[in-house]
């Protein structure tokens, strides 16, 4: 098992970019432009785009390097970079890693840039922000007259012991008044590490709210989606007060290979869940691991389908998880930033996956559908699975091939025409494989829940897939493997290594 280990992305090199003419050699990178980061004083730092090119706008296709130092207090702001979709301006760390420490970094007025933390081969993470009190990390459009928020890649970057939302994408402030706003469209964040400080003996020092909050400010007033083709992938976020990871009004979207740990620390009534997808959303969401989390694990009151076909849309698929609940009582811990008496909501919301609402993609008001399959839940204390039963809000489902480990109750609705090769089971009494998932630092562990030779009533006693998301198991295996699917997660391949399944990039 590894920890977050931080798998590079090797984008293309830069030698292409040469006949800019001013490239700058910086400890083997080829840099167009270098940032040295003032270490000390209170100001924010403003790396601007428009002028950093000797007084002209930075060209697309540029690489810009950040030599790794410490920058403390204040707002490290990267402002008016504008590349294309075919050259991205490459914004790096080079020569270590750029620690921002009681700060935050921000992406602002930018489009088609890739944010990349891997400019240090030493290095998992050549981007570190240290006990922010705001976003630690964020991108936006500040004014209708900037570039919409489009085309933003941001990956390797750790972020320690903030104290509110440590990823952040907001749209368009300014842009509330217009009927029809720009959307915000090609996002794709990975290889994040989000985690709150412990002392010596596993105590959280300080906290933070969500891992990540993608949302638009035209949430709830204009029409949706208002964010097209998120994917957030590959990260891990340990110990969030809030929800670990939330969407919302985003279409086309992707949520898969995340790793949540112990998520919904202050267990504040709806900010709660693994991942949350908020009203407008659209989203697959699978291969995530969320293990030890004090509510629902997916919860879901976005879109669905757009139809019964599931082959129809990308939308409303929910496949492929392991949710582990945590177990004995909950626990509450207080929200630093909150003042006055702490809002505690200790009823027992630890779902596996609640679908609360699924909207049809295209109209809002129309319900549309959700699949719910090949999830391994365990240690729920109330539902495995809960799809709402109110025609208005969910006007069909599909939920099969879900493996229920020691669940309180399996299934509501019980029956339904969409319910069926679901296997609920006790784990003391099943021969799951000795495997453990250990993340995290200080490192969780939990049953891996993986099936072994003598694993039969799961093995190749799932339904056949009608269409072909979840051809992978959470192990990256391929699926299905001998007669048929196998229930759950899991796909069993004998005589193979096991993947942590968390370095699969390619699906
Ligand atoms: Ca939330
Ligand atoms: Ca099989
Ligand atoms: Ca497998």
């Amino acid at each position: 098992m590894s920890r977050h280990k931080g798998v590079r992305q090797r984008i293309p090199p830069a030698a292409l970019y040469a006949w800019l003419g001013f490239s700058t050699q910086v400890a083997g990178a080829d840099c167009t432009h270098l940032v040295e980061v003032p270490s000390g004083g209170p100001a924010p730092i403003r790396v601007d785009g428009a002028t950093l090119n000797g007084g002209m706008p930075v060209l697309p296709g540029a690489r810009v390097c950040v030599r790794g130092g410490i920058y403390d207090r204040g707002k490290l702001e990267f402002i008016n970079f504008v590349g294309t979709p075919a050259q991205p301006i490459v914004i790096t760390n080079v020569e270590g890693q750029v620690r921002v420490e009681h700060g935050r970094i921000y992406l602002d007025d930018s489009q088609h840039v890739e944010f990349a933390g891997d400019g240090d081969p030493q290095l998992s993470y050549g981007f570190l922000v240290v006990g922010s009190t705001e976003q630690a990390f964020g991108a936006s459009q500040r004014s209708a007259d900037a570039p919409a928020l489009r085309g933003i890649h941001a990956h390797h970057v750790e972020i320690h012991y903030q104290d509110r939302f440590a990823v952040q994408a907001v749209g368009v402030r300014g842009f509330e008044a217009l009927a029809v706003p720009a959307a915000i469209e090609d996002l794709d964040f990975h290889h994040f590490y989000i985690h709150r400080a412990v002392d010596a003996e596993g105590n959280p020092l300080g906290g933070f709210r969500e891992g990540f909050y993608f949302n638009s400010s035209d949430y709830g007033e204009l029409p949706v989606p208002a964010m097209r083709r998120v994917r957030i992938h590959h990260n891990l976020v340990q110990g969030s007060g809030w929800d670990g990871i939330q969407i919302s009004a985003a279409s086309e979207c992707e949520v898969d290979h995340n790793v949540v740990l112990e998520d919904s620390r202050y267990l504040r009534q709806f900010q709660n869940a693994g991942i949350m997808l908020g009203k407008g959303s659209a989203c697959q969401v699978h291969h995530n691991r969320i293990l030890g989390g004090q509510g629902p694990g997916i919860y879901h009151q976005g879109n669905g389908g757009r139809s019964a076909d599931p082959g129809a849309s990308s939308a409303g698929h929910f496949y492929g998880n392991l949710i582990i609940s945590a177990q004995g009582a909950l626990l509450a811990e207080p929200d630093p930033r909150e003042s006055g008496d702490p809002q505690i909501e200790t009823a027992d919301r630890r779902f596996g996956v609640f679908v609360a609402n699924a909207r049809d993609e295209l109209d809002d008001n129309r319900a549309g559908y959700v699949f719910v399959y090949h999830n391994t839940i365990a240690r729920s204390a109330v539902e495995a699975i809960r799809l709402s039963a109110d025609p208005t809000r969910i006007a069909g489902f599909e939920a099969f091939n879900n493996l229920l480990i020691d669940a309180v109750v399996g299934l509501t609705p019980a029956v339904h025409p969409g319910i069926h090769h679901n296997l609920e089971l006790e784990s003391a009494l099943f021969p799951f494989l000795d495997w453990v998932e250990a993340w995290g630092d200080p490192a969780r562990s939990f049953p891996g829940f993986r099936l072994g030779p003598d694993s039969a009533g799961a093995i190749d006693a799932g339904a056949t897939l009608p269409w072909s998301l979840a051809n992978r198991d959470i192990d990256g295996q391929g699926r299905p493997f001998g007669v048929a699917y196998d229930i759950g997660a899991d796909e069993y391949w004998p005589d193979s290594l096991l993947a942590d399944g968390f370095e699969t990039i390619a699906q």
